[in-house]
């Protein structure tokens, strides 16, 4: 129940259109696919008709990036290409609260996430790559950092802003150009994105977006102008593109699934180590790629920490997106609802202690209540596969090495989290970890200068920072 009055934000501010079209060559246009329905997670209500593209327009907007690179883009001095990178950052700030409204409908997220996270993470990432296009020269890539051309960039649902971000704006920086895919369920902050683009004066052909389902996707990443190609979503396409690819000669990064431990210590403080395994999991309702869906807890507290989650997972709002005082929005699509209830089903079937938070769901729209298993065991299908929503499996470990041998016991390796007093420990966990961010008693910090990404089936390349750049170049 709630005790207080909901305070939603208006939908007004998202400007919602009945109708939204692909951009290519620096024009909106109908795309000649089938047009899909953008609905709202929260409602089950359609948001707005998208246009999608067909394999020729695919090869449309292939050829007006190879256009725009070899007359324009690839050639212009990076001092040049920075200005039209700072322009759209700013564009995309001053257009934040839109932004954010936006992203909340289309995808189901908290007003407080996409307004404090999404959408300035966004912005940032453009000023940082704005800040490096003039400076690649003397950034210790070689003595001549070339860009490599056109890329054909695929992203999912669960950051729709923040993947087109981290796609684009590296790759202007470094001088290529882009044709992107947004998932089916979430494109229309890309179609804002575009018309800022648009805005921004960019050159045309430069950037195109263009709506459309996995078919799409394929067709992208096969097409011969592609030069490069960067994919976000899950391991199984991952691995498609992966094996499509092979022999082209085309360069890739993959950004695939994950299933982090998040490790905490006796020594821990434990209220701070509460606030951060929360966020961990709850965050985006779980919809994250480094979510922390593995507690590994040390044996002796275990108990007490169960006992401090659940009392705090109780207070947890689910509900409205748009409600600012909402903690746990919507599940993204009725799909992903019915692959978190079978993987739950199946911790129960398994013999995992299900805890449910006792919290009120909406009648409407695709929700799940926040969910915690205890007495999991590592062979359990809740503790090796990827749930993408708000479900924690908590396992327990004796010692440090039991607890490195139970993080690394996974095909994944996105990220990992450790709480504990001893600076010690934080060395020798993050030392043995074999994922590509390890947090110390914090979780979930994204910050534009730091290189994000993979181990195994979590995928390769890193996004982000200077590391990040060397998936745009050639030298
Ligand atoms: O992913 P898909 P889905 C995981 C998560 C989730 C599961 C399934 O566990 O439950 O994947 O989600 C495009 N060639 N992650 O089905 O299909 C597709 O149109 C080229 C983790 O949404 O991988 C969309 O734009 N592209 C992940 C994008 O790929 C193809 C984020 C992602 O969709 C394609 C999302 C193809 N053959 C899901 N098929 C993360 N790393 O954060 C589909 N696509």
């Amino acid at each position: 129940t709630w005790d207080y009055a909901p305070a939603p934000e208006s939908r007004d501010i998202a400007n919602l259109k009945p109708s939204y079209r692909m951009f290519v060559d620096g024009k909106f246009v109908e795309g000649t696919g089938e047009p899909l329905k953008s609905v709202n997670p929260a409602t089950e209500e359609v948001l707005a008709e998208v246009s999608t593209a067909s394999p020729s327009d695919v090869d449309t907007a292939v050829k007006a990036a190879r256009r725009a690179y070899d007359k324009v883009w690839g050639r212009m001095p990076g001092a040049e290409r920075a200005k039209y990178i700072f322009r759209i950052a700013r564009m995309i700030a001053e257009r934040g609260r839109e932004l954010a409204v936006l992203e909340s409908l289309d995808n189901g997220k908290p007003i407080k996430e996409s307004r404090d996270t999404d959408i300035p993470t966004a912005s940032a990432h453009f000023f940082y790559h704005a800040g490096w296009a003039d400076k690649l020269d003397y950034a210790g890539y070689g003595p001549s950092p070339r860009p490599l051309g056109v890329t054909g960039q695929v992203i999912p649902w669960n950051f729709p802003l923040l993947m087109a971000a981290w796609k684009i704006a590296p790759a202007l920086a470094c001088g290529n150009t882009v044709v992107l895919k947004p998932a089916e369920t979430t494109p229309l902050t890309a179609l804002v994105l575009a018309e800022i683009i648009q805005q921004a004066d960019l050159p045309p052909g430069v950037v195109n977006i263009i709506p459309g389902a996995g078919g799409i996707g394929a067709e992208l990443v096969n097409h011969p102008q592609v030069d490069k190609v960067a994919f976000t979503g899950s391991t199984e396409v991952g691995k498609l593109i992966q094996g499509s690819l092979a022999g082209t000669g085309k360069k890739l990064t993959l950004e695939l699934g994950g299933k982090a431990a998040n490790i905490v210590f006796d020594d821990a403080p434990l209220d701070q180590a509460v606030e951060g395994i929360v966020n961990g999991i709850f965050f985006n309702q779980g919809h994250v790629c480094c979510a922390g869906s593995r507690l590994l807890v040390q044996e002796s507290i275990a108990d007490e920490l169960l006992e401090k989650l659940r009392t705090r997972v109780s207070t947890l709002r689910v509900g409205d997106p748009l409600d600012k005082n909402t903690d746990v929005g919507a599940i993204n699509s009725s799909e992903q609802l019915a692959k978190i209830r079978e993987l739950t089903q199946a911790g129960e079937d398994e013999g995992a202690e299900r805890w449910t938070s006792p919290c009120s769901l909406p009648d409407k729209g695709f929700f799940f209540a926040p969910t915690v298993f205890s007495n999991v065991s590592q062979a359990m299908r809740i503790a090796r596969e990827e749930i993408f929503g708000p479900v924690l499996s908590v396992l327990t470990f004796r010692t440090p090495e039991e607890a490195v041998a139970k993080a690394n016991n996974t095909p994944y390796g996105l990220s990992a989290g450790i709480w504990t007093e001893k600076g010690s420990r934080i060395l020798y966990m993050a030392d043995r970890m074999r994922a590509g961010v390890v947090w110390a008693n914090t979780f979930n910090r994204f910050d534009p200068t730091a290189p994000f990404g993979g181990y195994q089936e979590s995928g390769f390349g890193r996004e982000g920072g200077r590391a990040g750049l060397e998936a745009y170049l050639d030298v």
